[in-house]
């Protein structure tokens, strides 16, 4: 498949769901419990014999959740630091299948995955804490070896069981005093990281076990996609790249009782401009440890489901928006979004009956406002788009968006260096 089609479903996609869970799920405490409480490994261990959500959990009620947010491809842990794997393994008996659960959650999840025609993603940490040799390499370089092996082993499993998988997200490549040029912004390279952890052959590896797959940058080479984390920060042109958000507070990923969520206004405007400047956006859910998903999240995720109902012509497969095209987006009013011979203007700040655009080059065909029947009227006049006949109330409490139909790709002209006399 070539590169172009390999990416094709990625550069459609525009949203996906990433999830959390795992033991730490139990203690309500966010995914990094383990280490910040800095809780004796035993002890911890001891959660697994707990984590054993009802039968009547399935992986197919996020997936269900995600068809109805509007999203194209879902994210699942696979394992995260703490070692616990939601996979049958060979090489670790810190799983769920042998352990209270008895289940292959990672199996029940991709079969539902493909049930409902979702594209399948992969979370794996590299790293694992329960192993010196991941604190102090020096001192106990035999145990950094086995996390490696078990890397290397366990991605094998899990390119290799599980059937077709679309992307693999790889975490937690960072070591304790090794150089790692990726943070939650940058996307640098990391030679000394993929050395060490022997990332060119693990790619490798996986390229052969899965030939359509997509790689994201976090084994210290930047292979397919970069992936900011929660920052909306578009890579260069050309560069393909996703930003995963969580939906409460900063940094807390999996479950955690108290948790601030955003409002729904900031989680599609946050989708809007990584569609405007060519990048995903995957919303995180922390699930509880019985397997459900707390009411604020549900209610989010539907809210989303709804705008995107309306307007998701404006967000999935729109391409990088020319700069300054509409003046700094759709001027101030809001942000845009291209895709083809279409513009999209969404618009946060309503602007009353007239809304006036700059910036636009192209001739304006015809203006309609989506999911929504008013004939509007259009003048270009002095390089202003004048949008007249909106109605006085903004139509979308979250976002309304009018579509443009231009004669030919979007061209914009900086209007910012143009004498107002
Ligand atoms: O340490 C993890 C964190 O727990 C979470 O999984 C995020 C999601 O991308 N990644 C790491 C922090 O960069």
């Amino acid at each position: 498949m070539g590169e172009n089609e390999r990416m094709k479903w990625w550069e459609e996609a525009r949203f996906g769901m990433f999830i959390h869970w795992g033991l730490y799920s139990l203690l309500g405490r966010g995914e990094w419990v383990l280490l910040v409480e800095r809780i004796p490994l035993k002890e911890y261990a001891k959660l697994a014999d707990r984590f054993n959500p009802p039968k009547s959990f399935s992986p197919e009620k996020w997936v269900k959740l995600a068809k109805e947010a509007g999203m194209k491809y879902m994210i699942l842990t696979t394992r995260h630091h703490d070692g616990f794997c939601l996979f049958n393994s060979k090489v670790s008996d810190f799983t769920s299948v042998k352990t209270a659960a008895k289940r292959d959650f990672v199996e029940e999840y991709v079969n539902a995955c493909r049930k409902h025609n979702i594209r399948i993603g992969f979370y794996y940490s590299l790293l694992d804490w329960r192993f010196p040799g991941y604190f102090d390499r020096e001192k106990y370089p035999e145990s950094f070896e086995q996390i490696v092996q078990q890397a290397h082993s366990q991605v094998r499993e899990l390119m290799t069981n599980y059937g077709k998988i679309d992307y693999l997200f790889y975490d937690g490549e960072w070591i304790p005093g090794v150089p790692c040029g990726r943070g939650f912004r940058e996307s640098g390279e990391s030679p000394e990281v993929a050395k060490l952890w022997r990332a060119k052959e693990l790619n490798a590896m996986v390229r052969k076990l899965q030939p359509d797959i997509i790689l994201n940058n976090r084994s210290g080479i930047p292979e397919d996609v970069d992936t900011p984390e929660m920052f909306v920060v578009s890579s260069k042109e050309g560069r393909m790249w996703e930003t995963c958000m969580t939906m409460g507070d900063f940094g807390i990923w999996g479950y955690a009782k108290h948790n601030n969520m955003k409002p729904v206004i900031q989680l599609i405007q946050d989708l809007v401009s990584c569609a405007s400047n060519r990048g995903n956006y995957a919303l995180n859910i922390g699930p509880k440890p019985d397997g459900s998903v707390r009411a604020e999240e549900v209610y989010r995720l539907k809210e989303i489901g709804k705008w995107l109902k309306k307007n998701g012509e404006a967000i999935y497969g729109t391409e990088r928006t020319p700069n300054g095209f509409g003046f700094w987006g759709a001027g101030m009013l809001g942000m845009a979004t291209v895709k083809g011979t279409h513009a999209y203007l969404h618009i946060f700040r309503w602007p009353g009956e007239t809304a006036v655009i700059t910036g636009i080059k192209n001739k304006v065909l015809s203006a309609r406002i989506l999911g929504y029947k008013r004939k509007l009227k259009i003048i270009k006049e002095d390089g202003r788009l004048i949008i007249k006949g909106l109605p006085v109330k903004p139509p979308d409490k979250y976002g309304t968006v009018i579509a443009l139909d231009l004669d030919g790709k979007p061209e914009t002209f900086d209007y910012s260096r143009i004498s107002l006399i």
